[in-house]
């Protein structure tokens, strides 16, 4: 994949969304992939995500910390086997604070608590439609992480869900943030480029690790 004359550079691609490429080496990345394997594990493993209208969410998935369902969060997996969640490492914790330091300035990681993962897995030709990550009572940035085969990630805006917005191509390793003025900007996967993942990785498909903050009092 890395075939380009020039490195790709980090890109400022709307107000306050960034994407880094590279910012996870191979290390990071195999480390992140095993913690990915043991998360998406049963119980309260990887699932098959419906929506209230009867739909299908191509891309599986995996939460960690509260549990989101369309649309809502809860502390067990209300649409799944309904054992608890599996609980959000402080390590990922710090991985979020250092992305959004290293995205948008130090400023902006200092009280970003973390408690929320979702892991999406992508095979075949699963996809994910234009949304915004709206369910929480948090505005601090979301981070997003990729891992295996590259894609095309759409970032629009946060009035709808058509034009204006940006292709973006994520490969693995790559480190995408967004808050501020884009923090409920509509984004979504059109598309996964198939074989394009690392040799070394060893995965075959994409993970897309998305970390937020639930703002949610811990009782909740
Ligand atoms: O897979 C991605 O890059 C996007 C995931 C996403 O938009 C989400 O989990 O809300």
């Amino acid at each position: 994949m890395d075939t380009e004359l020039f490195p790709r550079e980090r890109a400022q691609i709307a107000p306050g969304a960034v994407h880094l490429p590279d910012w996870l080496d191979g290390d990071r990345q195999r480390e992140l992939l095993r913690a990915c394997r043991e998360w998406a594990r049963p119980p309260a493993g990887l699932r098959t995500v419906r929506t209230p209208g009867g739909g299908v969410m191509t891309a599986r998935q995996v939460c960690l910390g509260w549990h989101w369902y369309p649309y809502a969060y809860a502390r067990t997996v209300a649409d799944g086997d309904g054992t608890p969640v599996k609980p959000f490492p402080a390590w990922l914790g710090d991985l979020g604070r250092r992305a959004v330091s290293d995205a948008l300035g130090p400023a902006q990681a200092a009280d970003a608590a973390y408690d929320i993962a979702l892991i999406n897995f992508y095979e075949g030709d699963a996809r994910m439609g234009m949304h915004r990550d709206a369910d929480e009572r948090s505005t601090a940035p979301v981070v997003s992480l990729s891992l295996g085969d590259a894609c095309v990630f759409r970032f629009g805006n946060p009035r709808t869900r058509a034009r204006p917005y940006t292709d973006v191509e994520l490969r693995s390793g790559d480190l995408f943030v967004f808050g501020g003025a884009s923090r409920l900007a509509y984004h979504g996967v059109p598309r996964v480029l198939p074989g394009t993942a690392p040799a070394g990785l060893g995965l075959t498909g994409r993970l897309n690790v998305t970390l937020r903050v639930s703002g949610f009092p811990d009782a909740a």
